[in-house]
């Protein structure tokens, strides 16, 4: 097994103050579990599996505790290869130090249900408040069908390993699972786990906790399992403060036998207490500022400063995903350049896009639409000398951090998005000053509010007044804007996010 060098990047917790994280990390077993795992593998020329560190967040947070505790990670096996090693240990980080990764492998039929259509696009719409509800989703047999062999089976999968790992555990196992694919384990993990084995289970839900009224539009059977399924974890983070509100009017309103306590911010169901909390996301700033000096990057901003110069460059950066507003951000950026024509070939709007989910029909088809959009403004206002909007589809993590050297205005503008990590990536490593235009609907905004121009995602006018705005803002206010954002960003980084939820741990006594 070859380990891919990467920078030193790892979130330390060495200078804590607070020695109690890392007695904590000392007296557990680490048992993180999400869709993903943080390592992807490949079959090497010679037929052997090599394995290669993933990228995001969640990774490199997790990276600094692995040197502490003991580690397990537990995801779904994405291909032939994953299914194939089924279980090693690899190693993470500068100090290399160790993780057992272990996957589980579902049935395809189980998978597609699970992903394709539960995971999203189901409870990923609802949850971003995305369903035309005269119309869709319709809940059919098939669904249902999908519901019981794909995530309930797939989550019943998770929860067995899960299981198996806390009981043979050489500690009180700490559990975090992430996200909406892993809604029902904790309750599968509470039948499981013989009674006697002491474990804390935590779950953080990475996207946004919509009302009950949203909620109530799930059969009654597949939201309480959610419901049920949450109400087994006893450290229930959110991304803002409304979302984990929103979960405690949900359980009052929906779940039937809960009871719920604003005051102490958790719920009674079962004889068991769930604390609900928010821990805000966060970037890896120390990484992302080495990534930004590196030769791959500095050649990428090259490139894009070349072809794109002397104009002002505004900037998205979004997986193809409808939740991300792209083609109202296309519309809003048309609207500028009717408003005010002044900006008419002195303007370019630079679109990074990275495929995402393909293969849910509803995802194919907004890239059609985003297409549409971009080609009916080009063939408007373009000409020989000026495309005004450029798409660059890919994956290339690289060009889109160049990118976010060279905007003067960054675009997010989201329909509904848990935090969205670009809006704090881009201040962090921008060389102009640029403006952040962003979302009132995004977690971000709930943090970033003093230093942004907000939007609201569904106002094309207003994003279009914004826009116009923030490419005429003085440069002074640029730089006041700008260096506020930085400070708020640097204040809570990725490892506090961890270090939050770990003391939360500690204080609650879970
Ligand atoms: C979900 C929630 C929440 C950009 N181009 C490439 C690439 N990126 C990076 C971005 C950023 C990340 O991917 C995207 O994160 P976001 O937060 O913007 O959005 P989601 O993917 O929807 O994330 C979101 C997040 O989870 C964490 O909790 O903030 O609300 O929806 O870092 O710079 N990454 C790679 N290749 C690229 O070409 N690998």
């Amino acid at each position: 097994m070859e380990q891919i060098p990467h920078s030193d990047n790892a979130a330390s917790y060495d200078e804590d103050p607070d020695t109690s994280v890392h007695n904590l990390l000392s007296q557990r077993t680490l048992i993180i579990a999400s869709n993903r795992a943080p390592v992807t593998l490949h079959q090497s020329e010679n037929g052997e599996l090599e394995y290669q560190r993933g990228s995001g967040g969640l990774v490199t947070a997790l990276t600094g505790v692995l040197q502490h505790a003991e580690a397990r990670w537990i995801a779904c096996a994405q291909t032939e290869e994953d299914s194939a090693w089924g279980r090693g240990e690899v190693s993470l980080g500068e100090n290399d130090a160790k993780v057992l990764v272990q996957f589980v492998s579902p049935s395809e039929a189980a998978y597609e249900g699970y992903y394709r259509v539960i995971a999203n696009p189901l409870l990923w719409f609802l949850q971003h408040s995305m369903w035309n509800i005269f119309r869709e989703p319709t809940i059919d047999q098939t669904v249902w069908q999908h519901w019981e062999d794909g995530y309930v089976a797939v989550n019943r999968l998770f929860a067995e390993a899960i299981a198996q790992q806390i009981e043979a555990a050489p500690s009180p196992a700490l559990v975090m699972l992430q996200d909406y694919h892993l809604y029902l384990a904790p309750s599968f993990i509470r039948y499981k786990v013989r009674p006697k084995a002491r474990y804390t289970l935590a779950h953080f839900v990475h996207i946004p906790w919509p009302g009950a009224e949203d909620w109530g539009f799930l059969p009654i059977k597949m939201r309480r399992a959610i419901l049920e399924g949450l109400c087994a974890v006893d450290l229930l983070g959110f991304q803002t403060r409304e979302d984990g509100l929103n979960f405690i009017r949900t359980c009052e309103s929906l779940l039937p036998g809960a009871r719920v306590n604003y005051g102490r911010s958790r719920v009674w169901f079962r004889n068991h207490a769930t604390y609900v909390r928010d821990f805000p996301i966060s970037i890896d700033v120390n990484g992302l500022r080495q990534l930004a000096e590196t030769e791959e990057v500095n050649s990428y901003r090259e490139q894009l400063t070349q072809s794109h110069g002397d104009w002002q460059i505004i900037l998205r950066i979004d997986r193809i995903e409808p939740s991300k507003n792209i083609v109202r951000g296309f519309q809003a950026f048309d609207e500028m350049l009717e408003l005010h024509p002044e900006h008419r070939g002195k303007v370019k709007f630079v679109a990074l896009l990275v495929p995402s989910r393909l293969g849910v029909t509803e995802y194919g088809d907004y890239l059609d639409e985003v297409m549409g959009m971009a080609g009916r403004v080009n063939a408007k206002y373009g000409g020989n000398d000026w495309e005004p909007i450029r798409i660059l589809v890919d994956e290339n993590y690289p060009r889109a951090v160049a990118g976010l050297q060279i905007y003067d205005l960054l675009l997010v503008n989201s329909i509904a998005d848990g935090m969205n990590l670009v809006a704090k990536e881009g201040p962090i490593v921008n060389r102009r000053n640029g403006v952040l235009v962003l979302s009132e609907r995004t977690g971000a905004y709930q943090q970033l509010e003093p230093g942004v121009l907000v939007v609201s995602p569904l106002d094309v006018y207003g994003t279009a007044e914004a826009m116009h705005q923030a490419l005429t803002m003085p440069m002074v206010e640029r730089g006041e804007r700008a260096k506020r954002l930085r400070s708020l960003i640097e204040d809570q980084d990725i490892v506090d996010w961890l270090r939050q939820q770990l003391n939360t741990i500690i204080k609650l006594n879970l």
